[in-house]
C-alpha cells in the first residue's frame, strides 16, 4: 500500500505551494508566481557557486582568475550578477535595488517592465565564506506605486509593512528558502538528489518568548547605558525569568535570524558609538525579516517603534534591529525607554 512508504502522503514542492497559493486569488495573473520561480532558480545557482568556494584554491586559482583563464568573481558580486539576470526579462519588475548597488537597478529598456519590485541582499553575512559558515541571500517583493514605465526611487522606498512577500535563502549545511506572502511563513529544503526544494517546515511559529539572545557584545563599551543593563539582565541569574539567557551568534544576520525564528529568543544589532543606527540595512535586511517573523507571530523594532512602520529615506539606510519572540521584543523596548 502507499501509506506503508516512508514518504508523506502529498510531496510538497515549492513549485507546488506558489501554485496552490495562487489559485486561492483568483485575480492572480501568475506574475507573482513566476517571479517566485526565478528567485528560487536564482538561489539554486548561487548555491552551486557557494558549494565550490572552499574549491578555488584548490583548482588553482591565480588573484582572480581560475585554472581555465577565466575571472573568479567575488562570491557576493556572482550572487548580486545572477540574481539580477535571472530577474531582469520576464516582464514582472519594473526595478530592482541591491545592497551591492549604490544606485536603482534598471530593468534593461530592451525588456518588458512589469508590476513588481525587487529589493535584495544577494550575500549576507559574506565575511563568513572563508570559514564555511552559513551565509543568505535576503528579498523583499513590493507592488509598484509608479504608473508605469521605469520603476522609480518612490516604488523602492516604501514602508515594510506593503511587502507582497518577503523572504531568505540560508546556504548552511543544506540550503533553504524560507518565504511568505502573508499567509505563513514556509520553509523549503533543498533535495539536492532531484534539484527540487521540498517544504520542510511548515507555517513556523516563533516561541512567544525565549531564552538566546544574540548579539555582537564586542561592542558593549560603545552601546548607550540602557542598552549594556538589559545585556547584562540577560545574563544575570533568576530561573524564574529563565535567566541567564544562553548567548549564540553567528555574525550572518540571515542564520542568527532563522535560528531565533525557530528556537525563540531575541536579536539584537543596536545602534552605538561608532554607528548611531547600528550596521544592518532598512530596505535589504531588517524589513524583509521583520516580515517574515511578523508573521510567524514574532515581532521586530528598532528599539523604539516597530521596523514595518517606518518610512524608508533613503536607499541604504541603516537602522538599529531588535527581532524575534514577541514578549523579548518587548521587553528590549522596555529597557531602552528606560522602563525598567
Ligand atoms: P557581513 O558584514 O559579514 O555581510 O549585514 C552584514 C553582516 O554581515 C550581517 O550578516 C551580520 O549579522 C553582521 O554584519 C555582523 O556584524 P558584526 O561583525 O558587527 O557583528
Amino acid at each position: 500500500m502507499y501509506s506503508r512508504t516512508p514518504y508523506p502522503s502529498k510531496f510538497m514542492t515549492l513549485e507546488r505551494h506558489i501554485a496552490e497559493g495562487e489559485r486561492e486569488h483568483p485575480e492572480a495573473t501568475g506574475e507573482f508566481s513566476v517571479l517566485l520561480h526565478h528567485l528560487a532558480l536564482a538561489a539554486k545557482l548561487v548555491w552551486r557557486e557557494v558549494t565550490k568556494a572552499g574549491l578555488v584554491n584548490i583548482l588553482g586559482k591565480t588573484d582572480r582568475m581560475n585554472i581555465s583563464g577565466d575571472e573568479v568573481k567575488k562570491l557576493d558580486e556572482f550572487a548580486d550578477e545572477t540574481i539580477f539576470k535571472a530577474m531582469d526579462h520576464a516582464g514582472h519588475l519594473c526595478v530592482m535595488a541591491s545592497e551591492e548597488n549604490e544606485d536603482l537597478l534598471h530593468i534593461p529598456a530592451d525588456y518588458p517592465h512589469g508590476k513588481y519590485v525587487l529589493l535584495y541582499d544577494p550575500l549576507d553575512g559574506s565575511s563568513n565564506i572563508d570559514a564555511n559558515v552559513t551565509i543568505g541571500s535576503i528579498f523583499s517583493i513590493y507592488r509598484r506605486v509608479s504608473a508605469a514605465g521605469q520603476g522609480t526611487m518612490e516604488d523602492v522606498l516604501q514602508p515594510g509593512y506593503r511587502q507582497a512577500a518577503g523572504g531568505y535563502v540560508l546556504y548552511g549545511s543544506s540550503m533553504m528558502f524560507v518565504y511568505c506572502t502573508g499567509h505563513g511563513v514556509h520553509g523549503f529544503t533543498l533535495d539536492p538528489s532531484v534539484g527540487e526544494f521540498l517544504l520542510s517546515h511548515e507555517n513556523i511559529r516563533i516561541p512567544q518568548k525565549g531564552t538566546i539572545f544574540s548579539m555582537n557584545e564586542g561592542n558593549y563599551g560603545r552601546w548607550e547605558p540602557r542598552m549594556q543593563q538589559y545585556a547584562r539582565y540577560l545574563k544575570e541569574e533568576d530561573a524564574a525569568t529563565g535567566r541567564p539567557y544562553s548567548a549564540r551568534y553567528i555574525g550572518s544576520l540571515v542564520a542568527d535570524v532563522h535560528r531565533t525564528m525557530l528556537y525563540g529568543g531575541i536579536y539584537c544589532y543596536p545602534g552605538d558609538t561608532k554607528n548611531p543606527n547600528g550596521k544592518l540595512r532598512l530596505v535589504y535586511e531588517n524589513n524583509p525579516l521583520a516580515f517574515i517573523v511578523e508573521n510567524a507571530g514574532g515581532a521586530a523594532s528598532n528599539g523604539h517603534r516597530r521596523i514595518l512602520d517606518v518610512q524608508p529615506e533613503s536607499l541604504h539606510e541603516r537602522s538599529p534591529l531588535f527581532i524575534g519572540s514577541r514578549d523579548d521584543v518587548k521587553m528590549a523596548e522596555e529597557f531602552l525607554a528606560g522602563r525598567r
